[in-house]
């Protein structure tokens, strides 16, 4: 099969042309263009021999491939791997920062031209390793994905670990490590910046730690458990008090997110969307994995964080006649179709009071709704559901039901954006919460969009626009 063949392929959220991709790396705005890197085996579908992809964008959705940036030495301190890491601009010239293996190191390589608007070539600093070892702090689980960041005139790096249990330690936890450097070469261990509780992962990967409205943000992915959370709270003397903890994007796709700040102040967000089918499928398929669209996060009133789409993404809506269909106001019981067959790129605007029990919108659906699924709010609950148990009669396929909080005001309408992309089904509600699920529909008519509810409910607005799939097309260098 060609990649662009497979129907599940998306059409508008960023993917390498063929081949396997996961985490988001050095992600960065340098000179009014952003890059994506990304870890990338650009020799085939299975993980391994981890490359740094690389591609760039005026928009963060129109993106041009470009050749892999950064690959593994034979023979070298990053001969199994150059694994995640971020990128810096060292007054001028951009610098990254990634993980070499094995054993696990951190490395330093350098954009060879910051005139090159394409950032195509990158050299590895000659004193490669530039950190060599672990501290000397007990037995850690792991020692990777550097996030670096400028405070005065020193540079500080935070890595994902996690302290093994000991005789005194009765439980492993999740921690970031601290280090401090004036050049980016030479680095002195500090500290820990913060350690996990019992339950929120042995080992934290591919940390983010970022200013955010006044407070500040880590956000961490957890290993083993496979999912991602966020505290917020206060950096002082380099350590960090976590006062809010929560999940991020509890969908059962996404994963080691990376956060970086553009040229507009914006703190920008993606993430690793992973397959949720089997390897022989995407194999057969010939690419894997996907990257979430671009989120602008912010903080809410209550300190919690808030997640909407770039403004960027707006531009996808086309803008043709037929291309945005909009209902002022909607009732219905039970179930109702909006759509017998939209296209399978769309976004869906919606405004719901609160109902009874559950009620939503179900999309990917076939006439017969032997596959569809649905996205579904309790608003006395105070939960959103993605519920994929009918998205694909294929059983290979992973289907479940995945929940978010979503705690509104009384009376609060829910405010759903959801973001169909063929196998990529993206929801953002009120901002406040996220669940992205990937579904594999066997029938080509899963196309439908209806309402859903248990008793009886009612919208005061929806919009659906067909979306411009602009990676179908895009270029590469
Ligand atoms: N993926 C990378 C690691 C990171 C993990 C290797 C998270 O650097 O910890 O591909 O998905």
């Amino acid at each position: 099969m060609t990649a662009t063949r497979d129907p599940h392929r998306p059409g508008y959220h960023f993917l390498p042309p063929r081949y396997w991709m996961n985490d988001p790396n050095g992600l960065i705005h340098f000179r009014g263009r952003y890059h994506i890197f990304f870890q990338h085996n650009p020799h085939s579908i299975a993980w391994g021999n981890m490359h740094w992809g690389h591609a760039v964008s005026d928009d963060m959705v129109r993106w041009r491939h470009l050749p892999p940036a950064i690959a593994p030495t034979p023979n070298g301190y990053d001969k199994d791997g150059v694994w995640s890491g971020c990128c810096v601009d060292d007054n001028g010239t951009p610098k990254a920062l990634y993980t070499g293996v094995q054993p696990e190191v951190q490395c330093l390589a350098i954009a060879d031209n910051p005139d090159d608007p394409d950032l195509r070539t990158w050299t590895k600093h000659p004193g490669n390793p530039v950190i060599t070892a672990r501290p000397p702090i007990g037995e850690l689980a792991g020692f990777r994905d550097p996030c670096v960041w400028r405070e005065g005139d020193d540079w500080i790096m935070a890595i994902g670990s996690g302290l093994k249990a000991t005789a005194k330690e009765a439980v492993p936890r999740g921690c970031i490590l601290l280090y401090q450097s004036r050049d980016l070469v030479a680095w002195k261990y500090l500290h820990t910046l913060c350690v996990g509780d019992e339950g929120e992962g042995e080992m934290w990967e591919c940390p983010s730690f970022f200013p955010l409205g006044g407070s500040q943000v880590l956000i961490r992915a957890r290993y083993p458990l496979g999912s991602v959370m966020y505290s917020v709270g206060d950096y002082s003397d380099r350590r960090f008090l976590p006062r809010i903890k929560g999940e991020m994007d509890n969908g059962g796709s996404f994963y080691a997110p990376q956060v970086f700040r553009d040229g507009k102040g914006r703190q920008i967000m993606f993430g690793w969307l992973w397959e949720r089918r089997s390897k022989e499928a995407y194999t057969a398929a010939d690419w894997a994995s996907v990257q979430t669209l671009p989120r602008v996060l912010t903080l809410g009133e209550d300190g919690t964080l808030r997640y909407a789409p770039a403004e960027e993404v707006s531009s996808l809506r086309m803008s043709g006649a037929k291309d945005h269909q909009t209902w002022p106001g909607l009732s219905w019981s039970g179930e109702r179709v909006v759509l017998a067959q939209a296209s399978d790129t769309i976004e869906i605007e919606l405004e719901m009071p609160p109902a009874q029990g559950e009620a939503g919108i179900a999309v990917r659906c076939t006439p017969d709704g032997s596959e569809q699924t649905r996205i579904l709010w309790n608003a006395a609950a105070g939960r959103l559901v993605l519920d994929t148990t009918r998205a694909s009669l294929d059983e290979t396929t992973t289907r479940d039901r995945r929940e978010a909080i979503l705690p509104l005001s009384l009376g609060e309408p829910l405010r759903l954006r959801v973001f169909v992309d063929r196998s990529v089904i993206e929801v953002f509600a009120n901002n406040k919460a996220c669940l992205t699920g990937r579904v594999y529909p066997t029938r080509g008519d899963a196309l439908g969009v209806n309402l859903v509810c248990e008793s009886e409910a009612k919208l005061s607005r929806l919009s659906v626009w067909n979306l411009d799939p602009v990676m179908d097309r895009a270029p590469v260098a």
